[in-house]
């Protein structure tokens, strides 16, 4: 045999994220989604660990659309906590059939879907040995999930719960009031109330949900009560909240937190500061570090800035143009060292020196 010449294989073309507007592209999607679950008899859909009302609401609706349109056994799952007043809330009232995943009754499923954040990301309660083969997320795409037998990652839409009405609707399935609020619920606390990163697709969603939903229980989950640890951890985050850079910034360090999503919770709750660019939280929950970076600066991408400063650190981080966090185990390091390390490098991101900053609430005489 001689030197036969070589042709060059062609590269693949780049993968083109999927429009979330065009309707024939999403029918092919659904097509394609229920043929990847009908080679299989039982699903698990996991959200990120400790998930918030997107997460909870597209787990259970991607649940919903694998039972009735694929016709297989399905539950919803996730790690970690629900801390949150509003996200108990939303399962309290709702109903809703998503259990913490050390709590599955049989782990015998052979399809695990994720939902709302992707392989490799860290952020969820697998073992490494499980493969996700179905994953819908909003975030941005990571390489890892294009491995899977089928993706949706990387498409325009404010919400996965965006994303799995779509699908919903694509399969002709019309949800409960129960998973419609739910959903709801989902895309207008990912958007905050169709505000930020929002998409088209995002409104359309929402409006053909509007009709379908539970008024007064949306109510009750939108306006919970809350335990007096509430009001102590805020007190705590206003008292030791600290200003950088003339008002640019600010930095909280909130000590031990009694829940994990205050943390983002007060992140965003100081980001309406006006004047603002935007704020920083920690605090620590079960020898991990919590991390949250809000921004009102468009200029900056806090996703990408929040994975390589906490990366390195050991931490799992995921998020996009406004928002993200990051999960960092303490592994001994102190939570105050740790905190002020990431303040510190946080700061230089911004340009800012480093340095104890202003209180935000001054001591009262
Ligand atoms: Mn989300």
């Amino acid at each position: 045999m001689g030197n036969a010449p070589t042709t060059p294989v062609p590269e693949p073309p780049p993968e083109r994220p999927p429009d979330h507007s065009d309707r024939f592209a999403l029918r092919e999607r659904l097509r394609k989604l229920l043929a990847v679950a009908r080679n299989h008899k039982r699903a698990l859909v996991l959200t990120h660990d400790n998930p918030d009302p997107d997460a909870v609401a597209s787990a259970c609706g991607l649940a919903f659309l694998l039972s009735q349109s694929a016709g297989i056994e399905a539950s919803s799952a996730y790690g970690g906590i629900i801390g949150r007043a509003e996200n108990k809330a939303l399962l309290k009232v709702l109903h809703l059939p998503i259990v913490p995943v050390a709590r599955l009754e049989s782990r015998d499923h052979d399809l695990v879907c994720l939902v709302d954040t992707q392989p490799e990301v860290g952020n969820y309660s697998l073992a490494s040995s499980e493969l996700p083969q179905l994953v819908i997320d909003h975030h941005p795409s990571r390489p890892a999930s294009l491995r899977a037998a089928f993706h949706d990652v990387g498409g325009k839409a404010g919400a996965t719960s965006t994303m799995v009405t779509q699908y919903l609707r694509a399969a002709r399935l019309e949800p409960a009031a129960e998973l419609a609020t739910a959903l709801f619920y989902g895309i207008k606390s990912d958007t905050r109330d169709l505000g930020r990163e929002v998409e088209s697709a995002d409104i359309d969603c929402y409006n053909w949900l509007f009709p379908l939903i539970d008024k007064p229980a949306l109510s009750r989950i939108e306006h919970p009560a809350v335990p007096a640890r509430y009001f102590a951890a805020y007190h705590r985050a206003y008292e030791r909240a600290r200003l950088h850079g003339g008002g640019e910034g600010v930095v909280v360090d909130m000590g031990s937190v009694y829940v994990p999503e205050i943390v983002p919770e007060v992140a965003e709750k100081l980001v309406s500061l006006e004047g603002l660019r935007w704020s920083l939280a920690t605090g620590s929950y079960k020898s991990e570090l919590y991390l949250s970076l809000r921004l009102n600066d468009r200029r900056m991408n806090a996703g990408k800035l929040v994975r390589e400063i906490c990366a390195p650190l050991g931490g799992s981080a995921g998020g996009h143009g406004a928002m993200a966090g990051a999960r960092i185990p303490l592994r001994g390091r102190t939570q105050s060292l740790l905190s002020n390390d990431l303040f510190a490098a946080f700061l230089r991101a911004f340009h800012l020196k480093a340095g104890a900053g202003a209180p935000l609430v001054p001591k009262e005489p």
